[in-house]
This record gives C-alpha cells, sequence and structure tokens, in this order.
C-alpha cells in the first residue's frame, strides 16, 4: 500500500495517556516497531502508523490532515475546538468518541483560607490557566467578568506567588491541590482521553482500515466491562435471575439432561458483576455460578 494510503494515528509521546493509548491500539490487533527516531512506530500487520507527539499538537495534526486519528485529552480538544471558533477558523476534526481513560476535571480552585459562594464570588478576580478559552466559556456562562491570567505550567503556585487570586486547572486525585493549600470549588469541565477524526474524506482503501480500527476499539472498550456469566437456575426463578444479571442482553437457556426444573442460563453481562450480584442470584435459586472475562467482542 502507498505511503499516503497508511493511516496515521497521533499519540502522546511521553505523558499520562501514553500507556493506555498504545495499550488500547495494541488490543485492537496492531503489531508495531518503533522507528529508530522513537517518533514513529510503523504498523506491520496493518496499513496504521503511529507518530508520537506532544498531546498539545495532537488537535492540529489531525486539522492539519498530517495524521487522520489522534487520541488526546478532552479538555485539549475543546480547548483548541473553542481558540479555533473564536478566531473564525475551520476546526474540521472531529470527536469520534470518549475512550474512559485519562479522567480528569479542569477545575476552579481557592486558597484554604478564602470563602467561595459561587460563581459570583469570582467577580473581578484574577484567574490563573492554561485552559484560556474553557474558562472564558465557563465566566460567559456563569455571566461574571474576572480577569484569565494565561500560565503553561505549575498554576497552583500562582496564588501564593501573588500572581493569581484563584486558579483554574486540571485536577484528579486533588493531592496537588491539597499540597498547595487550594481547594476546588467548581468544575469548568469533565475530562477524559477522546479519540478524534480527520473532517477530510479518505480514500477507500483507507476509510475502510479506518472503520475496521474503529470498530475494533469499540469491541475493546465494551470487553473491559464485561463478564460472561454462567449459572444453573430452577425454571420458575427465570425472570428474576435475568432482572439480577447486569447489562445482560437476552440469555441463553439450555436445558439440562435429566432435570426437567432447572436450566442453565449463559450471559453476556456488559457492566462489572459484583460479589453482591452473585449473592442475590444465588438467593434466587441460582447455583453452580462461573463469571469468566470476556477477550473479544465484535458487535
Ligand atoms: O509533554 P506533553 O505536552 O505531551 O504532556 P503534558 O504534560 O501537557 O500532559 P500530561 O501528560 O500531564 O497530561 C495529558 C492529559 O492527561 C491531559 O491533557 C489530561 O487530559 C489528562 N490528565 C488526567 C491529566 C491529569 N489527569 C492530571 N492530573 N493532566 C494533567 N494532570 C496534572 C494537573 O495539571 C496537575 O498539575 O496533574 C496535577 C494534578 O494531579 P492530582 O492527581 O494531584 O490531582
Ligand atoms: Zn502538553
Amino acid at each position: 500500500m502507498e505511503k499516503d494510503q497508511r493511516i496515521k494515528i497521533a499519540v502522546q509521546k511521553s505523558g499520562r495517556l501514553t500507556e493506555n493509548s498504545l495499550e488500547l491500539l495494541h488490543r485492537c490487533g496492531l503489531v508495531y516497531s518503533r522507528g529508530r527516531d522513537e517518533l514513529i512506530c510503523y504498523g506491520e500487520n496493518m496499513p496504521i502508523d503511529i507518530l508520537l507527539v506532544r498531546d498539545d499538537d495532537i488537535p492540529d495534526l489531525v486539522r492539519d490532515d498530517i495524521c487522520d486519528v489522534g487520541i488526546v485529552g478532552y479538555n485539549v480538544m475543546h480547548e483548541r475546538r473553542l481558540e479555533l471558533e473564536a478566531s473564525e477558523m475551520p476546526v474540521s476534526f472531529e470527536l469520534h468518541r470518549t475512550l474512559d481513560y485519562g479522567h480528569c476535571k479542569l477545575c476552579l480552585a481557592v486558597p484554604e483560607s478564602e470563602d467561595y459562594a459561587g460563581p459570583q464570588t469570582l467577580q473581578g478576580k484574577r484567574i490563573a490557566t492554561s485552559y484560556p478559552n474553557l474558562l472564558r466559556e465557563y465566566l460567559g456562562k456563569e455571566r461574571v467578568s474576572a480577569e484569565i491570567a494565561v500560565m503553561s505550567g505549575a498554576i497552583e503556585i500562582a496564588p501564593k506567588l501573588g500572581k493569581a487570586d484563584l486558579i483554574c486547572d486540571l485536577v484528579s486525585s486533588g493531592r496537588t491541590l491539597a499540597a498547595n493549600h487550594l481547594r476546588p470549588v467548581a468544575t469548568v469541565l469533565q475530562s477524559q482521553a477522546a479519540l478524534i477524526t480527520t473532517g477530510a474524506r479518505l480514500p477507500a482503501a483507507k476509510r475502510s482500515w479506518l472503520e475496521r480500527l474503529l470498530r475494533r476499539m469499540e469491541g475493546v472498550l465494551q470487553v473491559r466491562e464485561s463478564k460472561y456469566i454462567m449459572l444453573h437456575a430452577p425454571r420458575a426463578s427465570l425472570a428474576e435471575i435475568r432482572r439480577l444479571l447486569p447489562g445482560s442482553e437476552t440469555p441463553t437457556v439450555i436445558p439440562l439432561e435429566g432435570c426437567d426444573d432447572r436450566v442453565a442460563v449463559h450471559a453476556v453481562c456488559r457492566e462489572n458483576v459484583f460479589w453482591e450480584t452473585l449473592e442475590d442470584l444465588k438467593g434466587a435459586g441460582a447455583s453452580s455460578v462461573l463469571v469468566l472475562p470476556v477477550e473479544k467482542m465484535l458487535a
């Protein structure tokens, strides 16, 4: 396949999203070797290459069609989208789906000693952030005007340095805020890793590989929580057993040889199965309950 017929995926080179993103592609069946410059991974069994880049560059790599797909924080993607819209530039990358890792929140945080009585408290304040467009949108929605001080790193020390009254930064565990005597008071945006795709029309062969990859990704993400349950149950409690199986579609019911009143039930549950559920199933008369992980799934 010609070089420009190969799909290029932009992934963060080294950071919080790198490991999960490469793992996701690996679980889609992509076998790749890392180039000598360590910037490109060449797909060996599919016409798909991975470009390893700074996360901030990913939206534009997809927008400019240098890459066809990118995996980036929803926060980074949405910030860039707002920035492009504000300068009336075409966005031309599309959110395909979120990926359920890299969870964090863009939060407003005030020094522990300060009171916060809702968004009106922000009026006239100076807020340090690296997400000026997301913050501006939030302030607009809340109808308050505040000064935005754009900083690129170490936002959490801005109040201590007297550079801002409060901050707007990403939070996951909350430890960084606590260590800097800051307290989160409002969420500006919920974020997680997101898959973005080019808005451009791709040649047929490339499009078909991309669709194949996206379908496999759906499968990988679906099986993560999915379990296969097998159990024996009294025929009379089938309705209750079905109700107890979390997130399952119609189960398969199989007769048991020489036993008219009990059946075997097999079902795929698309949610995690907890001990409590198993205990409830047992309470409803189930026995020989087995829970197996699901390896692959193709809808
Ligand atoms: O080098 P490059 O530019 O690619 O990396 P980067 O340093 O800009 O990004 P990186 O790897 O820090 O984050 C990549 C993406 O991970 C972000 O865009 C988010 O979508 C997501 N993510 C998830 C986070 C966090 N959690 C997170 N906690 N990004 C940053 N943080 C930082 C936050 O800014 C703060 O400094 O971690 C600190 C807070 O963490 P806690 O756990 O103390 O609350
Ligand atoms: Zn970055």
